[in-house]
């Protein structure tokens, strides 16, 4: 068994509904088990601003799908609620995005890992601390360590 977190989002339609039902999603994948899910936070859009605030969150899965297989189901799930691949950056109605997955370091095609923004974004490290402070992001410390620098983005947990 491997341990996985993924980001979730979402800023069209019923953002909040979503990410709640994606969650129920990633729970009744085969070969994945929910362990954890953060609370739900209402964030600022960083990147493309001028775009609806997003309800983010982070799941922690406990798998035996190696990276790969996991990413397509999270695809696969995304497209259940209707994602349509637009603007980089601009509105989705759910986003699923692998953030780390054990300590694996891996540069392919479509996937890196662990996912190269998650230090530089509230809108993930806030979610991901609160159900994992002390895990070690490889090569960069721990999650509570980077939080600090994120301070200035604009987050609320609901
Ligand atoms: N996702 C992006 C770009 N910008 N901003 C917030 N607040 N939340 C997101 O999930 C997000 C974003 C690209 O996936
Ligand atoms: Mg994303
Ligand atoms: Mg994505």
């Amino acid at each position: 068994m491997s341990t996985a977190y993924v980001a979730l989002g979402a800023n069209i339609g019923e953002p909040a509904r979503t990410v709640r039902a994606a969650f129920d999603a990633l729970a009744g994948l085969a070969g994945v088990r929910l362990a954890a899910a953060s609370s739900l936070y209402r964030t600022a859009p960083v990147g493309l601003t001028d775009q609806p605030d997003f309800i983010n969150a982070v799941a922690c899965l406990e798998t035996d799908l190696a990276p790969e297989a996991l990413l397509a189901a999270l695809f696969a799930v995304e497209a259940r609620f209707g994602r349509r691949r637009g603007a980089k950056n601009g509105p989705r109605s759910l986003d699923l995005d692998l953030l780390l997955y054990d300590d694996r370091v891996l540069h392919v095609p479509g996937l890196t890992l662990p996912h190269p923004r998650l230090h530089l974004r509230a809108f993930v490290l806030a979610p991901l601390a609160e159900i994992a402070p002390g895990l070690a992001l490889p090569g960069r410390g721990t999650v509570a360590a980077w939080l600090p620098a994120v301070a200035l983005q604009a987050i609320e947990r609901l």
